[in-house]
């Protein structure tokens, strides 16, 4: 890190001796699954440093920020519309985390078979390891999956009364649309009470025009995925999009256009990360959360590159742009509500739409194979699966079908699981 920022966080009632051990280990981690990379772009290096001082730097400018009288307001879905926050000058962050870290803590409140997701945002919270929940105004829920929904009530106590939960409906049809509009509205109204400040239509227009630039970039960043060799590993690309939930998005889509650039010229020269024809995977499955990076470090440490995620740290963040032609709030609401209606989370049912949504990103980039990827005991994902595995059989594609957590225990046999599966593809890697 740049500077000591004790102080800030001893303010932030952080626990600083474990702080301290979780920094290490982080660090180190880093260095061995990203710095090690070879050829990676120049680009890459904005990225490890928004990593390097992800509880220095960037929890230093959201303090500032709400100095100046702004709000930070933390969130866990991607179903949250970002575009409303940054319409009364909020400042929006991610809040899941992709590390095994205070496990017992959250263990005396919630179930030790809960998702590791959810076990590890209450973890970092009871531990004191978290600063961003620490700066947070707000913490906006959802009724996704049950444990979250669950967890949301025990983190409201915690946090003393920081949750809002959106409630998202189960099915998709007319009522559930009507249901969802509504919840918008309500969150409206919510932002506005929490900032003093009335949404405008010209707020609203910047705020979805900045987050409609920031999906456009990791748009392009994906499709750049789609040549052979890729220019950029999929490690590298997943720390992108688990950074999009971080970072001031303005500053962030410059820095993944910045890259893309590069990106586009090493696809001009032929330059990739692996040789041309080693296998293209695609992920498809439950998030991964910030450090999370095991699977992809498996299959690329192994000679395949991942080609992209079928996931909420990935596609399903940024697949829809908002339509910003709205000419009164009302419109532009509805079109917000049905623009997250777009997202295909298996919390959903039916949920066809993501099975097409699978079959799209394999052919769109040329994947040799799927891995669905799901974390123990997210049964949403975990059930999907089945239909999943259907999809690629159908287009004739390998299919491996992976449960597991955060913990590192399982690394070894992972490992023989994909070298295997990679075998199979028939590219010879690691054969
Ligand atoms: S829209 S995927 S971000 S809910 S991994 S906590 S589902 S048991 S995170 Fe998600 Fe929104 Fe859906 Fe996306 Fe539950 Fe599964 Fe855990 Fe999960």
């Amino acid at each position: 890190m740049s500077k000591d920022y004790k102080k800030m966080w001893e303010d932030l009632e952080m626990n600083l001796d474990a702080h301290d051990g979780l920094m290490a280990v982080l660090s180190d981690a880093y260095k061995n699954i990203y710095v090690s990379q070879k050829n990676r772009p120049e680009g890459m290096k904005y990225f490890d440093f928004v990593i390097s001082e992800v509880h220095g730097l960037r929890i230093e400018e959201i303090i500032e920020a709400k100095k100046q009288g702004r709000k930070a307001i933390g969130t866990f879905c991607v179903y949250v519309p970002e575009e409303l926050i940054l319409a009364v000058d909020g400042v929006c962050i991610g809040l899941c985390a992709g590390a095994e870290v205070g496990s017992d803590e959250a263990e005396k409140y919630i179930p030790r078979n809960t998702c590791a997701l959810i076990k590890a945002f209450m973890g970092f919270k009871l531990a004191g390891l978290c600063p961003y929940v620490q700066t947070t105004d707000l913490i906006v829920g959802e009724t996704t999956c049950d444990g979250k929904k669950k967890a949301y009530e025990i983190f409201d106590e915690i946090t003393h009364g920081k949750m809002y939960v959106m409630e998202i409906p189960n099915k998709k049809g007319e009522d559930g649309k009507a249901l969802w509009k509504n919840e918008v509205i309500r969150f409206t109204e919510k932002l506005e009470s929490l900032s003093g400040k009335k949404i405008s239509l010209e707020n609203l227009r910047e705020g979805s025009r900045i987050v409609n630039e920031k999906r456009k970039a990791l748009q392009r960043l994906s499709l750049l995925r789609a040549n052979d060799p890729s220019p950029i590993s999929g490690l590298d690309a997943l720390l992108v999009n688990q950074v999009s939930f971080y970072d001031d998005p303005v500053r962030f889509t410059l820095k993944v256009n910045e890259l893309c650039n590069e990106l586009d010229e090493r696809v001009k020269s032929g330059t990739g990360v692996t040789e041309k024809g080693s296998p293209r995977i695609l992920i498809s499955g439950s998030p991964m959360a910030i450090p999370n990076w095991k699977l992809h470090a498996i299959i690329e440490g192994s000679g395949a590159v991942v080609v992209g995620e079928e996931s909420c740290v990935g596609e399903r963040n940024f697949r829809t742009l908002l339509d910003e032609d709205f000419s009164s709030l009302l419109q532009a609401k509805t079109k917000i509500a049905d623009r997250y209606m777009t997202i295909n989370c298996a919390c959903f049912t039916p949920n066809e739409e993501r099975l097409h949504d699978i079959e799209d990103m394999s052919k769109k980039l040329k994947a040799d194979g799927i891995i669905h990827y799901a974390i123990q005991f997210c049964t949403p994902y975990m059930v999907e699966a089945y239909k999943a595995k259907k999809v690629a059989e159908n287009m004739g594609l390998p299919f491996l079908r992976i449960e597991t957590d955060y913990s590192m225990e399982d690394m070894g046999q992972l490992k023989t699981r994909i070298d295997a599966f990679l075998e199979m593809i028939g590219k010879g890697v690691n054969a």
